[in-house]
């Protein structure tokens, strides 16, 4: 078993001018490719570990697995939920209504994740989520590269704000970026994560 470098659903410049076509190849071919190379890396040595008994060696590197794997995962569901620019419609139907529940408006929502992903402290990861038990929307956010589920939450929408993904078009004016990302987001595969979710 080896996870794979996921193929992105467009070219490497089919994002610009909100994320530059350099961002977007350093940030799939050497930072997701690197998350990847070190969650199989760390899941073999932990196979090893366990064939052996070594119960110590395996909790030295668990660490390293939540790392690379959530690293794995957000951006896996990162790449998915962006979109070229008129390409990614709009929120529709009972995701819409939910939206508009819970914030009053497509823009409220906007401006909290706004605010709240701007401000995560050092790198980490921006949500809209789904809270499974109570089927309520909500705006979370994450430290480093833990997933959501470590919060009992199921991601719909993700803004990667390591410095990485925007820093070289960016410079330190994170909120410029965060601002921006909406004209590329993807609603079609939000309005599918919420429908799966919400559905079960
Ligand atoms: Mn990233």
């Amino acid at each position: 078993m080896s996870f794979q470098l996921p193929n992105l659903p467009y070219s490497y410049e089919a994002l610009e001018p909100v994320i530059s076509r350099e961002i977007m190849e350093l940030h799939h071919k050497k930072h997701h490719q690197g998350y990847v190379t070190n969650l199989n890396s760390s899941l073999e040595g932990y196979q090893k570990l366990q064939a052996e008994n070594k119960i110590d060696g395996m909790i030295a590197l668990q660490k390293a697995i939540n790392f690379n794997g959530g690293g794995h995962f957000n951006h896996t569901l990162f790449w998915e939920n962006l979109a070229p620019k008129g390409e990614g419609g709009e929120p529709q139907g009972q995701l819409l209504k939910s939206i508009e529940h819970y914030f009053g408006s497509l823009d409220k929502m906007i401006e909290e994740m706004s605010a709240k992903t701007a401000a995560v402290q050092g790198s980490g990861w921006g949500w809209l989520a789904l809270d499974p038990q109570k089927k309520c929307l909500r705006v979370a956010t994450c430290q480093n590269q833990d997933p959501l589920s470590t919060q009992g939450l199921i991601p719909l929408l993700g803004i990667d704000v390591w410095e990485h993904a925007y820093y070289l078009q960016y410079k330190n004016v994170r909120p410029d970026y965060v601002k921006a990302i909406w004209q590329i987001i993807n609603w079609k595969t939000v309005n599918e994560r919420f429908e799966k979710a919400h559905s079960k």
